[in-house]
């Protein structure tokens, strides 16, 4: 009997687009766990069929004899399981995904003819990944580098692909210089060194060179280049689209996601143990958090500019190595994204999925950014080999949920079974079916925005991309004291990484000291240079003289402290209440707390009872919470264990937010501060609660500095 075909996974996304009940969700994680399970009391077979008598031994010429060639059911299984690598992606192969929907704040009809966008009460599926750049799949998500936004939207009309990055510009403007881009950030040829990094020779060879890179490479000197979380970034899509109404008015527009849960970051010290101590730190961060229910949301908006206003900026809309500051066009929310379902399968959704900037719908077009064009052939190109084939649109994760009827025809891994004679078209033969259905207001065939293109064939840059470095420096100069001094470190770290002098001379003489000559002169400091007297060009400078939507301390979020976690340290002869208290007024807040103990054993409270713990100090260090609590009664077991004082002094030193006892805070050598608080009672819990919302203690940095790393 053919297989039955598997049912769309759009449809079982919708089942979870309740708002979160906390209440329910533990009934809702059972429930899942059956309906992820592959309990299906189905006999094991060949894939031809047979059932399977014996899963545990090889046919042989006797117990101790030859194997037999003829044992097909061993060839088939080895056969298949040789070939279940596919090619990771060339770039953003490290990434992972989840499931959610899309819901229009209201009826956008004036701005686009997208029917998702018109409807307030129409729910989108949509499937999200996210990754990073450089390294291979099986690397480090906490390291230095842009991080993927890729939304499918599967709308009535058709799959709509976002696919963006955190990061609202990138290195270079024209598509011609990715593959020099690309091979300049992956490691080195010869020893395939760094793995997931950009500290490294031919990266900084390359954007020195490359003056348009500047403005990028400050974000990935950023903090944005670490996130806390992947629940906490924005996205963008980068490039300048047009939206186009019913009446075919059309505005230039750009795409951003807005995180309920703020914008926040690790530490650098943080990302880099992470690296190693968590390699999955952001992978597990996203499921476990849609796993307990604390579904992360983000909002979409546009910064919308007229067609009349094209030209109105000191600044190219087409190139992408600028932004439109939201201080000048600030950014309008159509509606909201919540991810509410991880994957069943990691494969078959996170890795099978393939995006392409070319997927859009009606009420949606490009503009002629050139990045934006190469883009639109890249993407299926890429995927005819990684997936293998032209038919990768029908795996279930990329199919749309709208019919998708044409004349295209066999290939590798066709799955239709095609009926019908004609597949042509006109025909005659199958009553002239599937037809073109011509332009309308609504519900028409999709039709390109009618640009008038009047020009030469030329191979020539716009003299409107020239200007590199004010964007680059509005940047600089819109950040926090605290963000600029990681900037710098940032920049003193990957070219004390690098081994050629020229190469670390030219980025600072030739790219630093045209951004901002403070910034040259500290990384010049660091790296024993001489700092630069003056810049190498005639920079403009920017409309504004600062952009405070780009330092992300003006991004705090508005969930609270939903999700954020929060360590329990305990240990034998610890206070059972003073235990219960503090994790009930955490959970009371929609925190995550996590009791750890010594070990992973059960620890003894004051009164005699076994009180199990979540994990070890070992198991779960510091690096992975957002907050600490220590409770009574543990004072001399915490002051006389090296772990337990390594993991305080660490949270510490990257600026936890902490509740201690006044013991432990003397044995410690501490000082109180905004976010060092001691104490149980509700006031102090007010006051964490409010630092963990913060998401550092910014105050303490002076303080923290002696404490070893
Ligand atoms: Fe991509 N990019 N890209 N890119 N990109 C790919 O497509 C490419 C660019 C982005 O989770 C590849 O399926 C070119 C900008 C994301 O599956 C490839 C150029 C932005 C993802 C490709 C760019 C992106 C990719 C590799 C310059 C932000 C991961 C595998 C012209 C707006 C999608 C694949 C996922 C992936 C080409 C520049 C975002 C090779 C030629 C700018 C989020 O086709």
């Amino acid at each position: 009997m053919p297989s039955k075909k598997p049912d769309s996974p759009k449809q079982s996304q919708l089942a979870g687009t309740d708002t979160p009940d906390r209440a329910n969700s533990n009934s809702k994680l059972q429930a899942l766990e059956v309906a992820r399970s592959d309990a299906t009391g189905q006999a094991l077979r060949t894939n031809q069929g047979v059932r399977i008598a014996d899963n545990q031994n090889t046919l042989k010429a006797g117990p101790r004899g030859p194997s037999l060639l003829e044992d097909f059911i061993m060839r088939e299984k080895i056969t298949h399981f040789d070939h279940e690598r596919i090619p990771e992606r060339i770039v953003h192969a490290r990434g992972t995904g989840a499931h959610g929907f899309f819901q229009s704040y209201g009826n956008h009809a004036e701005l686009t003819k997208a029917g998702f966008l018109q409807d307030p009460e129409k729910i989108t599926p949509v499937f999200v990944r996210f990754s990073t750049v450089q390294g291979p799949r099986g690397s480090g998500d906490t390291v230095r580098d842009v991080r993927g936004f890729a939304v499918k939207f599967y709308t009535d009309e058709g799959n709509f692909d976002l696919v963006g990055n955190n990061m609202p510009v990138f290195f270079i403007q024209d598509a011609i210089k990715f593959p020099d881009f690309v091979h300049a950030v992956k490691p080195e040829p010869h020893n395939e060194i760094p793995t997931g990094g950009s500290a490294h020779d031919t990266f900084w060879d390359f954007v020195s060179l490359v003056p348009e890179s500047a403005h990028m490479v400050i974000w990935a000197m950023s903090d944005r280049a670490i996130p806390r979380s992947l629940r906490m970034m924005e996205g963008f899509g980068v490039h300048t689209f047009r939206l186009i109404n019913a009446q075919g008015v059309a505005s230039f527009v750009k795409f951003h996601w807005k995180p309920r849960q703020g914008v926040h970051s690790l530490l650098w010290d943080e990302a880099q143990k992470l690296a190693g101590k968590d390699t999955d730190f952001q992978r597990r961060d996203l499921w476990e958090a849609i796993e307990t229910g604390d579904y992360p949301e983000w909002e979409l908006g546009v910064q919308i500019v007229p067609e009349a206003d094209e030209h109105k900026f000191d600044f190219d809309l087409l190139d992408p190595t600028k932004i439109i500051p939201e201080e000048l066009v600030p950014v309008t929310p159509l509606g909201k994204m919540v991810l509410n379902r991880n994957p069943d399968n990691f494969f078959a959704e996170v890795e099978q999925v393939a995006f392409c900037p070319g997927h859009i719908v009606p009420g949606i077009d490009f503009t002629n950014d050139p990045l934006l064009q190469g883009r639109l052939f890249s993407y299926t190109d890429t995927q005819i080999s990684r997936l293998g084939g032209p038919n990768f649109h029908q795996i279930p994760i990329n199919q749309p949920v709208a019919p998708n009827h044409n004349n295209q025809r066999d290939a590798l891994h066709q799955h239709v079974v095609h009926k019908g004679r004609a597949s042509y078209e006109p025909n005659s033969i199958d009553g002239g079916w599937p037809k073109e259905t011509p332009p309308a207001a609504q519900d028409g065939g999709f039709e390109s925005y009618q640009e008038r293109i009047d020009a030469h064939k030329i191979r020539q840059r716009s003299e409107s991309f020239g200007d590199h470095f004010s964007q680059a420096r509005l940047f600089f100069q819109s950040m926090s004291a605290t963000e600029q001094q990681h900037i710098i470190k940032a920049y003193s770290f990957e070219l004390g990484k690098v081994e050629r002098e020229h190469i670390r001379a030219r980025q600072v003489n030739e790219i630093l000291a045209n951004i901002d000559l403070k910034l040259a002169a500290a990384v010049a400091a660091n790296l024993g240079l001489p700092a630069p007297k003056a810049g190498t060009v005639q920079v403009k400078g920017s409309q504004l003289a600062k952009s405070p939507s780009l330092s992300q301390m003006n991004h705090p979020g508005v969930v609270g402290i939903k999700g954020r976690k929060i360590a329990v340290l305990v240990a034998d002869g610890v206070d059972g209440a003073s235990v219960d208290k503090l994790v009930k007024a955490l959970e009371a807040e929609s925190a995550r707390p996590k009791l750890l103990g010594p070990t992973s054993a059960p620890v003894k409270t004051a009164d005699g009872k076994q009180l199990p713990v979540d994990a070890s100090m070992e198991g779960m260090p510091s690096i992975m919470f957002d907050g600490i609590v220590v409770p009574n009664g543990v004072d001399k077991a915490l002051a006389s264990s090296g772990l337990a004082k390594h993991f305080l002094l660490e949270g510490y030193k990257h600026l936890k937010a902490m509740v201690l006892t006044k013991d432990l805070l003397n044995s410690l050598g501490l000082k109180e501060d905004k976010g060092l608080l001691l104490g149980d009672e509700q006031k102090v819990i007010d006051a964490f609660v409010k630092a963990v919302e913060g998401h550092r203690v910014w105050e303490r940095e002076a303080a923290a500095e002696s404490i070893p790393a």
